[in-house]
């Protein structure tokens, strides 16, 4: 399956709701979702390489009441290995972190990460104690998101895709991106009234 028509398989799943946002990797996994379907509840990354599963993390645990997915890529997760131990630590049931492994860093111009050389994602995360899986194709991948909706997480998909060569790109006014998105998840009550302040 190609990275492409994988995400637009996620974003018919999801549809427009709110309560399920997605994070999205920098570079090609955040053009391809922007690709698929732009919406207010998509937080698209711009640099912060490797940052993407630890903001989808953070959200996660913030707000227990929303199903948190990431789309992360093989060389960012690889940059930033310790967010899976986080997650194995925390545990978020709210979390579903999909990575994207094109055994490249496609963005810059397809040069091999370690996984094109046998290193394993699916295995990190299930040595930090996380539920994983690999698929390879859509019907795999369509399973494995219905799963990870629907049953306690947290959840890590490595869906192995092929590059699609996006050739469009989500704005660039990371403010806006933030803004829009906040809005379209909802502000906790607390945070708006600053109740732990006293
Ligand atoms: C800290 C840092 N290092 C390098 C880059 C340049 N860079 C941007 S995207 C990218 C490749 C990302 O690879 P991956 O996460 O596998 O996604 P893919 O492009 O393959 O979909 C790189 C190296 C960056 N933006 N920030
Ligand atoms: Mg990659």
């Amino acid at each position: 399956m190609n990275r492409l028509d994988a995400t637009r398989q996620l974003v018919a799943a999801i549809g427009h709701d709110p309560g399920t946002p997605i994070i999205a990797s920098l570079g090609h996994p955040a053009y391809d979702l922007f690709a698929a379907g732009d919406r207010p509840a998509n937080f698209y990354t711009w640099g912060s390489m490797g940052l993407a599963s630890s903001i989808g993390l953070g959200l996660a645990l913030a707000r227990p009441a929303l199903r948190v997915f990431v789309v992360d890529g093989d060389g960012s997760l690889l940059m930033n290995l310790g967010s899976l131990a986080t997650m194995g630590w925390t545990r978020p049931e709210n979390l579903v972190l999909i990575v994207w492994d094109n055994e490249g860093y496609g963005t810059t111009g397809g040069q091999e990460t370690a996984t094109a050389h046998g290193a394993d994602l699916e295995a990190a995360a299930r040595a930090m104690g996380l539920s994983a899986l690999t698929v390879r194709v859509e019907k795999e991948f369509g399973a494995a998101i219905a799963r990870a909706r629907t049953t306690p997480g947290p959840w890590v998909i490595v869906a192995k895709v092929r590059e699609s060569g996006p050739d469009t790109k989500p704005p660039l006014d990371c403010v806006f991106i933030k803004q829009r998105f906040m809005a379209a998840i909802g502000t906790p009550e607390g945070a708006t009234r600053g109740a732990s302040i006293g």
